[in-house]
């Protein structure tokens, strides 16, 4: 019997990766998109992904909605997913990722499908806000964030009904995972497409906030593994995933652009740092206050140690060669012409 998986926010960077590898897997998918936020047009005809309107804070459309699609398996992966935006929309943050994810929770316990389904919840290292590193299942959550807040609001939502109603809901606390569908608001993908651009001549340089935030970064497509195994288990859980590597988002700068030939050497600190290649002295990397936080989670390292022992998961990717395989994106977008280059002329 073929399964059926239902993907909120399958139009993002996991929902992209996850449906192609559900799809392999010989999954009927579906998934929930805000109509606004697809890139085919409302009439497209897609055969293997079916396409729902949908918004996670409308609960009886989704109770309908799940009703109709009947899922083996729910990935819950539509949020508000930008920290520093979280700042500026506290409220939507909470009312998408934490009442969104009880929208869903409760569809399927009034509609009586606990016994049913198996939840998937994207929970977020985010969560761990200022707890020291290295952050595993146990490590007490700290969030700093409305993001954070909101996240850890609905990881609890999803033990509550686990617990109280014997649903299959797994949390995957997720580490920063990346890749060539980022969109470029989050810092790796910024980066990638800078540099690619400068490389064809951009002439504006690169502009950052905090240079010494240390994350830890894998490859996306190696984390939706993670997710459905976390689903395949007969037991419902929480499990990280995410790599026990740390670096800073300046090591990340140094390495993307290193990937096209050039060396950096900084001069000045703060709001004053300037990255400049070490060759011609020209200025590629700035600091700007604008793309500071509020508050920042300092350092977040993963100890994934529990799913590469229950779960044989581990990640393929290293951090070198995310960065390489991501600039290499960018430059061959550039070079088909994929992308717009509006910087072409503000150059
Ligand atoms: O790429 P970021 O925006 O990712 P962030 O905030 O760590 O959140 C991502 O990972 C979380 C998992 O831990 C997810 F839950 C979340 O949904 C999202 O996917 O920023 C990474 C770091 C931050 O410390 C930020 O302050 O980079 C720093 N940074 C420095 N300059 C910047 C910039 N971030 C962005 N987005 N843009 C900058 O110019």
């Amino acid at each position: 019997m073929r399964k059926t998986a239902l993907i909120t926010g399958i139009a993002g960077q996991d929902g992209s990766y996850l449906s192609a590898f559900l799809l392999a897997k010989g999954y009927r998918v579906h998934g929930l998109v805000r109509w606004d936020n697809r890139n085919d047009p409302l009439d497209a005809f897609e055969p293997d992904v079916v396409l729902h309107n949908g918004d996670l804070t409308d609960a009886n459309a989704l109770s309908m909605l799940l009703k109709r699609v009947q899922p083996d398996e729910i990935y819950n992966l539509a949020a508000l997913s930008h920290v520093k935006v979280s700042f500026e929309t506290p409220a939507s943050a909470l009312a998408i990722n934490a009442g969104g994810t009880l929208n869903l929770l409760e569809s399927i316990r009034v509609l009586g499908m606990e016994k049913s389904v198996r939840f998937y919840q994207a929970s977020s290292s985010e969560m761990f806000g200022g707890s020291p590193a290295p952050q595993n299942e146990d490590t007490p959550m700290q969030p700093c964030s409305p993001y954070g807040a909101a996240k850890l609001s609905a990881y609890w939502l999803a033990r509550t009904y686990r617990e109280s109603y014997g649903l299959h809901v797994s949390n995957g606390i997720l580490f920063n995972h990346e890749s060539p569908l980022r969109s470029v608001d989050f810092v790796t993908r910024k980066i990638t497409k800078a540099v690619a651009e400068m490389e064809k001549g951009r002439l504006e340089p690169l502009v950052l906030g905090n240079l010494e935030a240390v994350r830890d970064w894998g490859y996306a497509q190696d984390y939706v593994e993670g997710m459905y195994q976390m689903l395949q288990r007969e037991k419902p859980d929480d499990y990280v995933l995410a790599t026990g590597k740390a670096h800073s988002v300046r090591d990340f700068v140094v390495r993307a652009f290193s990937q096209i030939g050039l060396g950096l050497v900084w001069h000045g600190e703060g709001l004053g740092e300037e990255g400049r290649d070490a060759r011609t002295g020209r200025v590629l990397v700035k600091v700007d206050a604008t793309f500071f936080r509020p508050s920042e989670v300092h350092v977040l390292r993963g100890d994934a140690a529990k799913a590469r022992r229950l779960l044989g998961w581990q990640p393929r990717t290293s951090f070198d060669d995310l960065v390489a395989l991501m600039v290499n994106a960018d430059r061959e977008a550039l070079r088909t012409g994929y992308e717009d280059r509006a910087w072409m002329q503000a150059g």
